[in-house]
């Protein structure tokens, strides 16, 4: 792509290190992205960081691999550099990095851990704030995120005894295609802000234990690096953001078509991107001080950009239901609606023709105060039935839940109320942002497990067998009653905190 094809030295481009001229290396290439500064929906502060220097540790976890290449005219792709001459960029390890590196290395043992929540707890000290910032960061008060979990805690098993169960199997089809548990890998952005291999973690497990990933439109890695990865007839889904540009939107759709994917998960809940104020902080406190003093608030640092903001400005508020017959017309891949939160869209959905609903809430990074997938599921399944006689699971028009979930427990609930399959995502992204793949790995074991074990206590030989009539969800609608707390899951939940005084 680079327009001259011309070698340029390390030297030239440190001289290009201004506003009135900015030149950055990313990946060996040089770029001239100095008429771009004020367009970056990051900031310009951030590239001026760069200037005349090698970006790309910075660029690579949270920019899709071919965003220059996208955004910058060819004529601004400058050359190659010459690697022996690009000055390092000195960064200093302060003090609370060195600490983070000691809690790298004390990591426990993956033996040591028992749970999903173990992961979460780990990635939370290992991993770089604003990392964590952005993976943890919901809605608002973030009440819907802990609702999601929360939920689950309403439902009470019915099991059955005195069935053999000796063997049992926890597979199923999901669109058609198998998977070895009622679970698959949801869609997450950013995975190299958690570890260097981003997706490509998720890729590499998900063949292992036979479980379908769903690609994000957001990855850090390149869609086709992840379907390049994945094992001959490994399946993989695609999460779409539709951009406001619908020829983009095409592209994408067909070639991800093109290249094997078995289903497109078009995200519906967020036209805008929700407030999310620990992700936003982060940001915030990150900025120069100076800059962030009440004697000087003309605006200089743009408090609405947390990681998320920074880069959703393409993603389209226009879409309408009345988009949904051009995609039906630019893709034979079955549709499914990602963020379904009342009965009323869902059963919209299936008289559109369309292959299925996901009933989330953006794991509460959106509306804060929207219902549980749980929740929304049980008014789904009703409606559909008095209206249009469907049973579920149904093959034709498939349920799916997520958020919250972090025991096959949780899964086989949202089952035995009818849903196809699960998904779950920060649990993952935990997984792999303390552990790499081996983490993922074992997060999948852990929950093989865990369906081994409660389809035996449940008396359930097949999924077929987890029903309606083995759980009582007679309270799931009711937001106040009392259970038990869990300790695990509320330990790991950081408190959102006030603005701070500067410290003098
Ligand atoms: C999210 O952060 O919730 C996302 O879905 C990913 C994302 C990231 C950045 C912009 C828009 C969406």
């Amino acid at each position: 792509m680079s327009s001259s094809g011309r070698v340029i030295s390390g030297k030239e481009v440190a001289q290009h290190n201004s506003r009135e001229s900015c030149w950055i290396i990313v990946h060996g290439k040089v770029y001239d992205v100095t008429e771009f500064l004020d367009d970056h929906p990051g900031g310009s502060k951030i590239i001026l960081k760069y200037a005349g220097k090698d970006a790309t540790a910075e660029y690579d976890p949270i920019h899709p691999p071919d965003a220059i290449k996208t955004h910058l005219p060819p004529e601004k792709h400058l050359g190659d550099v010459d690697p022996q001459t690009v000055l390092k960029v000195e960064v200093e390890v302060t003090d609370q990095e060195k600490a983070r590196m000691d809690r790298i290395a004390n990591r426990p043992s993956l033996s040591e851990i028992l749970n999903l929540h173990d992961f979460e707890a780990i990635a939370r000290a290992v991993m770089p704030e604003k990392a964590w910032a952005y993976y943890s960061s919901a809605a608002d008060d973030e009440i819907t995120n802990r609702e999601n979990h929360a939920a689950y805690h309403r439902i009470w098993w019915r099991p059955r005894i005195l069935r053999d169960v000796t063997h049992v199997d926890w597979s199923t089809t999901i669109l058609g295609h198998p998977s070895k548990m009622p679970l698959y890998i949801t869609a997450t952005a950013l995975g190299k802000l958690g570890h260097p291999d981003g997706e490509l973690n998720l890729t590499k497990a998900a063949a292992k234990h036979g479980v379908i990933q769903m690609i994000p439109t957001l990855a850090s890695c390149a869609f086709d690096e992840l379907v390049d990865a994945a094992q001959p007839g490994q399946v993989q889904f695609l999460q779409l953001y539709v951009n406001k540009d619908r020829a983009i939107t095409k592209k994408f759709v067909q070639h991800a078509e093109e290249r094997g994917i078995k289903g497109l998960f078009i995200t519906v809940d967020a036209p805008q991107l929700g407030r999310r104020e620990k992700d936003m902080r982060q940001k915030f406190e990150a900025e120069d001080p100076a800059e962030v003093t009440g004697n000087n608030q003309e605006n200089k640092v743009d408090r609405s950009q947390g990681a998320a903001r920074a880069i959703s400005s393409f993603i389209d508020p226009g879409l309408d239901w009345k988009d949904i017959p051009w995609f039906q017309s630019i893709t034979k891949m079955p549709l499914i609606l990602k963020g379904v939160q009342c009965w009323e869209d869902a059963l919209q959905a299936y008289d559109l023709g369309l292959a299925g609903v996901v009933l989330s809430n953006h794991g509460g990074r959106q509306l804060d105060f929207s219902r549980s997938g749980i929740e929304v599921l049980v008014e789904v399944v009703r409606e559909l039935r008095a209206r249009r006689g469907l049973s579920f699971p149904n093959e034709k028009f498939q349920l799916f839940v997520d958020g919250g979930v972090r025991r096959a427990n949780d899964v086989l609930k949202a089952v035995a109320l009818g849903a196809t399959a699960v998904g779950v995502g920060r649990p993952f992204l935990y997984a792999f942002s303390s552990y790499g793949f081996e983490g993922v790995d074992h997060a999948l074991q852990i929950l093989h497990d865990e369906f081994e074990m409660n389809m035996r206590l449940l008396g359930a030989r097949t999924l077929k067998e987890v029903v309606p009539e083995m759980v009582d969800a007679s309270s799931l609608q009711s937001h106040i009653v009392a259970v038990p707390g869990d300790r695990l899951y509320d330990s790991n939940y950081e408190s959102m905190q006030h603005a701070r005084l500067r410290e003098v």
